[in-house]
């Protein structure tokens, strides 16, 4: 299938479903009242990173994808089904943007992982949702709201640990089928490789890195000379680049130092993040030459080009002081690895300390001003001393005298409550007196008319 790491294409997540405005109606039952259900909510479009895809080759064809929508309300208080939510499969390592902001909505790197890309619309409201004690025959519904549209530009940048780089026929591909068990085409012309290959080095148990093999760069890569720079992209995410050098190229006025100098100035124009990374010199087909003339030969490259990192003499195509390689390299990413690790432990160290106690707080005002001693009980209290709180202030009294008091609180109460029973007793006396008195003038009234 052909490799493609560059894909457009336009998702909808579902509308929500339009509420229901309905009365109960059933014989004997008058005025039953609103009973129309919710709209159900729309699906809404995920993407999951996936294994075993390596390409978006499939974005070519279909260009939309559409998740369902919320099925409307219906009388009786039913709300209509919601819309599944619609998940599309997408290669590790993709990183999705939105294509009319071009802001950056995630990077898939770990399978499983997903991401929403558009959320889907709410269903509406049904006419029982209005129902209120003035308004208790609502014809009021929500029509649900529409799901969202989005326009998304995807792009594959493969996850690697480390990264061939070099000019086309420099033994790239060659390299890694000797580490690997990956076998992309080697030939003897420029650009074998079209699209970037990946393969597992295996350096014993539970030790492994991932190798990424990129079509060849030559100089103007970045005005599009060769197959461009584009491929360059797919070196951003691995922890170490090995720069490959033909020890001895057929063409006769090629020289390994100039050459190699513009690939690190491609490198420089397309992202100077990339061209900071650490950056090995893997000089290959020593076996095109005696060992010494080779020995000689890399000496100059790595001289001519002020060069200060690690060097690897090899023969991709013998297999000689390739193993030596990929050890090194694993040392080196274990190390990483390792740094990174301590880091994260570090940095969660230091999350869990306790905080620092508070400054101690300042005397009382007029305590500290008169110079009492106050003044000197108030200033040691900090935040971080613990301060006594209400029970340990209880607990050191006597027991004796908290019973005491309980029961003289106890006491107190039951005495109010006789006095308040005392006042309501008389209050009801006066009160029956003065109707007694209200009725006897009522009758004299009566009487005398
Ligand atoms: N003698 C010898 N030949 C080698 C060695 N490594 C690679 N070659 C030869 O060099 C040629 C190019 O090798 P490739 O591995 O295709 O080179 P590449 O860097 O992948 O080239 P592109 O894919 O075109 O960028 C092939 O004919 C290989 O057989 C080596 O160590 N010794
Ligand atoms: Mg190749």
């Amino acid at each position: 299938m052909k490799f493609v790491d560059e894909a457009n294409l336009r998702v909808q997540a579902g509308n929500g479903g339009r509420g229901c405005a309905g009365f109960r109606r059933e014989k004997f039952i008058p005025f039953g009242g609103p009973d129309g259900g919710d709209g159900g909510n729309g699906g809404s479009v995920w993407l999951r990173a996936q294994e075993g895809i390596n390409t978006l080759a499939d974005f070519r064809i279909e260009r939309l994808y559409k998740a369902r929508s919320g099925e409307a309300g219906s009388g009786n208080d039913r709300t209509g089904r919601s819309g599944d939510d619609l998940f599309i499969p997408v290669p590790v390592g993709t990183v999705v943007r939105d294509a009319e902001t071009g802001e950056q909505l995630g990077d898939l790197k770990v399978a499983g992982q997903e991401l929403k890309v558009a959320q889907g619309g709410k269903g509406g409201w049904g006419n029982t949702r209005f129902k209120t004690s003035v308004n208790r025959a609502p014809r009021q519904f929500g029509p649900g709201l529409p799901g969202e549209q989005r326009q998304l530009s995807m792009e594959l940048k493969v996850i690697a640990d480390v990264g061939l780089l070099g000019l086309p026929n420099a033994g790239k591909s060659t390299l890694i089928s000797a580490v690997s068990a990956a076998r992309p085409k080697v030939a003897d012309y420029p650009f074998t490789t079209l699209y970037p290959n990946l393969g597992v080095v295996n350096c014993g148990q539970h030790r492994s890195f991932v190798m990424a093999d990129i079509p060849g760069l030559i100089e103007g890569a970045a005005e599009g000379a060769g197959l461009g720079h584009r491929f360059l992209k797919h070196l951003q995410r691995t922890g170490v680049l090995l720069h490959l050098i033909d020890i001895a190229p057929i063409d006769p006025q090629a020289d390994p130092v100039r050459d190699a100098l513009a690939i690190v100035d491609e490198l420089e124009r397309y992202d100077p993040a990339l061209a900071a990374k650490p950056r090995w010199l893997v000089i290959n087909k020593r076996d095109l030459m005696p060992d010494d003339e080779a020995e000689k030969r890399a000496r100059e490259i790595v001289k001519g080009l002020k060069f200060k990192g690690t060097v690897h003499l090899v023969s991709a195509a013998t297999q000689r002081g390739t193993r030596e390689l990929a050890e090194a390299v694993m040392r080196f990413l274990e190390q990483r690895r390792e740094a990174a690790a301590a880091e994260v432990v570090e940095a969660k160290a230091r999350a869990a300390l306790p905080r620092p106690a508070a400054l101690p707080r300042p005397a009382a005002k007029g305590a500290a001003r008169k110079g009492t001693p106050g003044a000197a009980a108030a200033a040691p209290v900090s935040r971080g001393t613990p301060r006594p709180n209400v029970q340990s202030r209880r607990k050191a009294r006597p027991q004796a005298v908290i019973k005491a008091e309980s029961k003289a609180r106890l006491k107190a109460k039951a005495k109010s409550r006789a006095k308040a029973k005392v006042k309501a007793k008389v209050k009801a006396k006066a009160r029956a007196k003065a109707d007694a008195k209200g009725r006897s003038r009522a009758r004299s009234r009566r009487g005398r008319a």
